[in-house]
């Protein structure tokens, strides 16, 4: 008995070490079935799209002990990842079941004054969300996850260790990672669908480790969901979603998200979603920057994140510019946006630049018009000079 609370101390200090800002072991579990049903419900209104990895073996990821029978334990892992910008606005703390729509009137503003400002500059930019201004976090919590399991394998008794199962996940996995963030106790469900922690904000990624090891002593433990902190009245999120895709409370639409029609579809975006898009040229963070909870983010202390691969916004010019995959490789290696190549980029730069109306980028669009090999880009550039240029 002492062993194991010794054990599981001893993993959570080394994860702290690792960099991790929450850590907990929980008993592998199923989800209640309402969470299950949800999920489900989601995948029949198909509001998964086309990413067709969500719509695999459904079952399984509803239920981590049908994928992972063996299961004993699964590490629940955060990290925050925020940064200080100079992009997005600052979020007041005292938004609280108001009624108008403050965020929203900002945000259209903003919006209009980046227009005529980028005009001015000749520098007209696309913003990136958060997420993706540093170093992919896949890459860099995957090896951390790495570290994790050897350490554990260092210090169980070598018997418990022979037909070890270890799985790491971090986004890509068949479960639902933020359901059991929650059971976790780092945070709830926000009406924008993110897990909101009361430390971090909504500023976290999520990862787990899952194993056939006992870690946790058995018995009566703490129910650290109940953790009873909510949204409120406040729905600013809902107000400020450009495109709807936030069709309830709680329950997103992929189709309709930015962060889908930026990085998940890998085809032409629906024409009439490209006016909506706005000048996000990869993912979105509206949801997230209006959140009362982010008013008061702590900067991260992860120093992958602070490194600017892509930074928090790019100029439309440079990146109409990259004629060739090599190029694009090079000039990001290191950054998620590796992961839509060269045309999902210029696809996003090409419907930014025709949204920002910018004349300035006409002779770029042309190039990429004419001489692009690249049938998606031409389609995006001809759209984004008809634009600019007013014409239907
Ligand atoms: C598919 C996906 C997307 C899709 C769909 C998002 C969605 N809301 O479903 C798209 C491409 C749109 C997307 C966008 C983004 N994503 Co994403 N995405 C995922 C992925 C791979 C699966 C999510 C999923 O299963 N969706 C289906 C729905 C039904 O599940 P769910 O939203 O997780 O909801 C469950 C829980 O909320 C649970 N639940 C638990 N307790 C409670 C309590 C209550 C009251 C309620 C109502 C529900 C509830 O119920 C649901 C299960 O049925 C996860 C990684 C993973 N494997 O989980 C990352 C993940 C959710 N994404 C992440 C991020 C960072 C983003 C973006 C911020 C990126 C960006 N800036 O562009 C945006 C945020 C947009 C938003 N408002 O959600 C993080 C979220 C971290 C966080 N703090 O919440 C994750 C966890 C990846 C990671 N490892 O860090 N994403
Ligand atoms: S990420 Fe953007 S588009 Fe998607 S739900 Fe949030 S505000 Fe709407
Ligand atoms: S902005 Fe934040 S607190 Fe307000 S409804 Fe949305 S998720 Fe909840």
């Amino acid at each position: 008995m002492g062993n194991k609370k010794f054990l599981e101390d001893k993993i959570i200090n080394y994860a702290k070490e690792l960099g991790f800002d929450l850590v907990k072991i929980l008993p592998a579990q199923s989800l209640d079935e309402n969470l299950q049903k949800s999920f489900y419900d989601w995948i029949y209104f198909e509001y998964a799209g086309d990413m067709e990895y969500m719509k695999k073996e459904p079952e399984k990821r509803a239920d981590l002990l049908k994928k992972f029978p063996d299961a004993k334990s699964i590490i629940v892992l955060g990290m925050n990842y925020f940064m200080e910008e100079k992009a997005s606005p600052t979020c007041p703390n005292d938004l609280f079941g108001r009624k108008d729509s403050f965020w929203r009137g900002k945000r259209e503003s903003s919006f209009a004054k980046a227009t005529a400002d980028k005009k001015e500059k000749e520098k007209a930019e696309g913003k990136v969300a958060r997420y993706a201004w540093g170093r992919d976090y896949h890459k860099v919590i995957e090896l951390k996850l790495k570290k994790l399991k050897e350490f554990i394998l260092r210090n169980v008794d070598s018997g418990e260790t022979q037909n070890d199962i270890f799985k790491m996940y971090v986004d890509y996995g068949p479960i639902l990672e933020r359901a059991y963030a929650v059971k976790a106790g780092f945070g709830f469900i926000g009406r924008n669908t993110c897990l909101i922690t009361k430390e971090f904000g909504s500023w976290v990624f999520l990862a787990e480790l899952i194993t056939n090891l006992e870690i946790q002593e058995k018995g009566e433990r703490k129910e650290d969901e109940k953790d009873h902190f909510g949204c409120g009245n406040c729905v600013q999120c809902l107000q400020v979603c450009p495109t709807g895709a936030l069709e309830t409370p709680y329950k997103l639409n992929a189709k309709k998200c930015i962060s889908y029609l930026t990085i998940e579809n890998k085809g032409s975006i629906p024409e009439k979603s490209r006016p909506l898009i706005g000048d996000w040229l990869y993912g979105c963070d509206l949801c997230q920057e209006v959140c009362p909870y982010n008013a008061r983010a702590k900067a991260t202390k992860e120093p992958d994140f602070k490194k600017q691969i892509l930074g928090d916004t790019q100029i439309l010019k440079d990146v109409l510019s990259i004629r060739t995959d090599q190029e694009f490789r090079q000039k990001f290696a290191g950054s998620p946006v590796i992961r839509i190549k060269r045309k999902g980029l210029l696809r996003n730069a090409c419907v930014v630049a025709g949204n920002l109306k910018d004349r300035s980028l006409l002779p770029v669009l042309e190039e990429c018009l004419k001489k692009d090999p690249e049938p998606l880009i031409r389609e995006h550039a001809k759209w984004g000079i008809r634009k600019i240029n007013n014409e239907k």
